[in-house]
């Protein structure tokens, strides 16, 4: 089947599964009280902590641009309701993506429960395709594991299947589909899953702020709104619960904050994420607590493809600081692969004879990237700007994997909102130098002299730039 066949049965199935979607409206009521209601999510604001209504008290968590699902205590079973479904998921502000996801949303919303809780979850589909869930790192009967075809049937298109296991140990976890995987991880399904413990735990400490999110990747072209399945590595968005900066919220904590963040890898490469100003240590990751013999202090740690870390610190230092993915072209939103490198290259002669016939015309790059940041030039409609942001201070010339952890001493224990930016005190800011500037010494005399060196063989070396970026 060609691609073209493929895209035209993926709209007619997206069509297919609204139908469905009426048609389960007119199912009986009484046949509805069976399954807890669905609860949809229609915004992707970071929603604040959903405290345990019912069952074993916790701390919840807050994800970022996220939310928790609430459930249904019945019989003292831990009741949920997935609905896997197309969704529009807004990226940024002005950026919308058709994705498919759970409940609205793209993730899907986190599961909170706590070490021993029964749980039963109940999975609608409204996906064109089958599907199934698959709980990433939980200890489960093996038949309720999600992979489609080996542990059971998919779960087609319209059906209702259920799960139900005992949550046997804390941790950090996430649910994803076992059912055309590369589809339709590239289309977003996702989600976070906490198992909080059940008691103090010698390995787990309690903290004041505990943030969650999955990173994940997308292909979709600047001016449309799908992305590509067939993508295999060469995506062109690393967003953090589907959104890419300024699109995503900023961490804000109370100075003295103990903050664990837990972060999980659903993209098809590693990312090295990187925190200012304090040093944090990995507690954690999908096999459980790290023991205490196992953690030091970092600045970056790597989650590789399908890993979960979770990291912890204490928020000693107030200010706003930069929280990222290391990898700078993952701090970049789409763009074309296939530009040359151009500083340092002067084409004004060269512009203007281009600006004659096209009269748009600009050329990338002159001075760094760094135009890219306040560019007037004019992109398509429905597109994230490649390097954006503005701070107090002018453009932050960023996109993609960024974020800023907010520490406020007067930040409000609970208290979520953005403080607003940092005014740093005076006399502890960088600034500008206007005095005299010396000229600077060079190591001009211990040149070496080249005319004493014996000669080298005559080879002719070529230098070969690397093309595209494959591999990363
Ligand atoms: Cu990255």
């Amino acid at each position: 089947m060609s691609i073209n066949q493929n895209r035209r049965h993926f709209f007619a199935g997206a069509a297919a599964a609204t139908a469905t979607a009426v048609a389960a409206s007119a199912v009986s009521r009484v046949a509805m009280a069976a399954l807890p209601e669905p609860v949809l999510q229609a915004r992707p604001d970071t929603m604040p902590p959903l405290a345990p209504s019912t069952g074993r008290p916790y701390k919840p968590v807050v994800t970022l641009n996220g939310w928790t699902l609430p459930w249904r205590m019945k019989h003292g079973v831990k009741e949920f309701h997935l609905v896997a479904e197309p969704v529009v998921r807004e990226m940024a502000p002005g950026f919308n993506a058709n994705m498919w996801g759970y409940n609205g949303q793209s993730p899907g919303p986190t599961i909170e429960v706590v070490e021993g809780d029964r749980v039963r979850i109940f999975v609608t589909n409204k996906l064109p395709e089958r599907t199934s869930v698959h709980w990433h790192g939980q200890r489960l009967p093996n038949g309720m594991d999600g992979v489609s075809g080996l542990t059971q049937p998919a779960i087609e298109v319209g059906k209702t299947f259920v799960y139900e296991f005992i949550a046997r140990r804390p941790g950090t976890f996430m649910y994803h589909p076992h059912a055309d995987e590369m589809t339709q991880m590239a289309m977003g399904m996702m989600g976070f899953w906490i198992t909080h413990p059940k008691a103090r735990h010698p390995l787990i400490d309690e903290v004041d702020r505990d943030f969650v999110f999955l990173l994940n990747a997308y292909d979709i072209d600047p001016g449309s709104m799908t992305p590509k399945i067939m993508t295999m590595t060469e995506f062109n968005l690393w967003s953090w619960n589907s959104r890419v900066f300024p699109g995503i919220d900023t961490l804000n904590v109370r100075k003295g904050d103990k903050v664990r963040i837990r972060m999980g890898n659903l993209t098809m490469t590693n990312h090295p994420i990187h925190l200012h100003g304090h040093e944090f240590v990995v507690t954690g990751g999908d096999g459980g607590p790290r023991p205490m013999a196992a953690r030091w202090p970092e600045v970056t740690t790597d989650v590789a493809v399908g890993q979960m870390r979770q990291i912890e610190f204490m928020a000693d230092e107030e200010g706003d600081w930069a929280f990222h993915c290391h990898k700078s072209h993952h701090t970049m939103n789409a763009m074309g692969h296939d530009v040359p490198t151009m500083i340092g290259v002067d084409h004004r002669g060269l512009i203007k004879k281009l600006q004659k016939a096209v009269p748009d015309y600009m050329v990338m790059g002159e001075r760094g990237m760094a135009d890219m940041g306040d560019m007037e030039m004019e992109i398509p409609e429905n597109t994230a700007p490649m390097m954006t942001g503005t701070g107090p201070y002018g453009s932050l010339e960023m996109g993609g994997m960024f974020s800023v952890l907010k520490v406020r001493k007067d930040q409000r224990p609970g208290d979520y909102k953005d403080p607003g930016w940092y005014k740093q005190p005076t006399g502890t800011q960088a600034y500008e130098w206007t005095g005299a500037l010396p000229e600077p010494a060079r190591p001009g005399a211990e040149k070496p002299n080249l005319s004493t060196l014996p000669p080298g063989p005559a080879t002719e070396v070529r230098i070969r730039k690397p093309a595209g970026h494959s591999g990363h």
